[in-house]
């Protein structure tokens, strides 16, 4: 027999009473089906076909990444292109993040983890091949024999790659045959003479190309690859990393493009520059964005390609729900010690059930709490940020000393919404909290008026006070999107009545540092 999962007891919910904001019982969809609340980001807004490839993807539906995780294998090492933010001694940056090197695995290898995984962490929905080089580079070999494998060993998994899109026309007609479903292309721009500030050279056609002829060549193919997989059905994520000073007011006309052309995500990263990775921007002096500067140019793409603000720049062996990295847990040598493992997935089916019914019961407390604040507040008060620690499952239920990354929501009369994450470091390591850490904290949301954790000390309590962000901890273990708009319908009543002071135009600072997986 499989193992009985709850959401509860992955999430560390413990023998908690339904929360207050919790709807009374789970079975009420009825109440207020999916399609009247307005959720940009559910059935109401897309093909129900649609729906059903996206409901269960972490990195395609902003929801789902509270509930699955993902996993990557490390099977494709070859890049044909040089982007100037890539160091080829650590993973491929278009879609995972300098500074660490992945454990490169063979198809066979592969499989083997990826069972392993699947046996562990219930989770599990999606398997992707994001390098650390292009999956596409060498012809595909690696990556489209791990898939093929893979659809016949664990047909419930879905199938994800990420590639620079120089050599993904010629093999759009196996990614169908494949049935991949989700194919993710790096577009940092759509005008050559910025590619070209971008790409130093790439390797097309048995040659290498370089400087505008490259960019256009890249161009090219980009837009061909993404018409191609759009008109047949593929969904398709584009990933744009923002250089400020070479195209981040250049990403509005990328959206643009690449809605026209069907793209069904648009992902704007920040670069991450670091001299001591040793890239050719982190060398020279090439700086990545504040937060405020990438959410300037995220909120300007609004009311285009639909935008993902959650993508945590994972590396290319990374495993678990996006916000962590269990990689350690499965490495090669302790896959080897675990022998061979069969395909069983009746813990992912029970705990797929979990979360359709917790989906279902949302609905209806998210629109009673907004509805609440609406007619409370009135339509024209000024949102907010607020910072939560969340270890799943769209619940409050992190301490604030344990929390690797807070994310972060914004709040006002039009209702919550996830808006971004910021990572951080553990503040308290073996039971005691560190001063410099909580710096480093502090400026990671310093534009958030509160941060909303699951249990809090007083010595942190105090320095979040003194820098202007409210500690809250009596939503403890509540859902966050219901508790935000019950803390505005509050701070909204104390900011009339002038106890509390407005932090906007406070910037903070995003952590180009990375989150890996915890060392034993
Ligand atoms: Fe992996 Fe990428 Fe598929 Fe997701 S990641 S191949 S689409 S399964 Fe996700 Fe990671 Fe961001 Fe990528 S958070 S780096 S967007
Ligand atoms: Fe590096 Fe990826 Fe660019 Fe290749 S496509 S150069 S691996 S960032």
């Amino acid at each position: 027999m499989g193992n009985v999962v709850s959401l509860d007891s992955i999430f560390g919910l413990g023998e908690l009473a339904p929360p207050a904001t919790m709807p009374a019982a789970i079975d009420t969809a009825s109440g207020c089906s999916s399609s009247s609340c307005g959720s940009s980001d559910g059935p109401a807004d897309m093909d129900p076909a649609v729906w059903e490839k996206v409901k269960n993807h972490p990195c395609y539906s902003e929801e789902a990444h509270h509930y699955f995780a993902r996993m990557h294998v490390a099977v494709a090492p070859a890049c044909n292109i040089q982007c100037n933010y890539c160091n080829r001694k650590y993973d491929c940056s278009n879609e995972s993040r300098p500074g660490v090197v992945s454990e490169k695995l063979t198809p066979d290898q592969a499989i083997k983890k990826i069972l392993a995984v699947a046996q562990e962490i219930p989770q599990l929905s999606v398997i992707g091949i994001a390098g650390p080089g292009d999956s596409l580079a060498a012809s595909g070999k690696n990556t489209f024999a791990t898939f093929e494998m893979l659809q016949k060993k664990a047909p419930d998994l879905k199938l994800c790659l990420s590639t620079n899109g120089l050599a993904l026309p010629d093999h759009v007609d196996t990614i169908s045959q494949y049935n991949i479903d989700h194919v993710t292309i790096t577009i940092n721009m759509v005008d050559p003479e910025i590619g070209a500030r971008i790409y130093p050279w790439i390797f097309y056609k048995h040659r290498r190309w370089t400087g505008l002829d490259a960019a256009k060549i890249l161009h090219e193919q980009q837009m061909l690859g993404l018409e191609m997989l759009t008109s047949r059905g593929i969904l398709v994520k584009v990933n744009s990393v923002m250089i400020p000073g070479v195209n981040d007011e250049h990403l509005l006309e990328v959206n643009k493009a690449v809605k026209s052309r069907g793209a069904f995500l648009h992902n704007i990263m920040p670069l991450i520059s670091d001299p001591a990775h040793g890239t050719y921007f982190g060398l020279n002096g090439q700086r990545g964005p504040s937060a405020q500067e990438l959410k300037v140019v995220q909120d300007a793409c609004e009311g285009g390609a639909k935008l993902m603000r959650h993508c945590r720049q994972c590396r290319a062996d990374a495993v678990g729900l996006l916000g962590e990295d269990r990689g350690d847990e499965f490495t090669a040598d302790k896959i080897e010690t675990m022998g061979v493992v069969d395909y069983d997935d009746e813990a992912r089916r029970t705990y797929r059930e979990h979360v359709e019914a917790e989906r279902a019961g949302r609905n209806a407390s998210k629109a009673a709490a907004q509805a609440d604040v609406q007619e409370t507040v009135g339509v024209g008060a000024d949102p907010i940020l607020i910072a939560v620690a969340t270890k799943g499952g769209e619940r409050i239920n992190e301490h604030f000393g344990h929390a690797r990354e807070f994310q972060i929501y914004e709040v006002g009369p039009g209702g919550a919404k996830f808006v971004g994450h910021r990572r951080v470091d553990q503040y308290c390591e073996g039971g005691s909290g560190d001063v410099d850490t909580l710096d480093g904290v502090l400026a990671a949301i310093n534009d958030c008026t509160a941060v909303f954790v699951a249990k809090i000390g007083g010595c942190p309590s105090k320095s979040l006070a003194d820098a202007g962000i409210e500690p809250v901890d009596r939503f403890a273990f509540d859902y966050i999107e219901e508790s935000a708009l019950a803390y505005f319908k509050d701070y909204a009543e104390r900011l009339g009545q002038g106890v509390v002071q407005s932090r906007a135009g406070q910037d903070a600072v995003i952590r180009t540092g990375a989150l890996t997986a915890r060392r034993a």
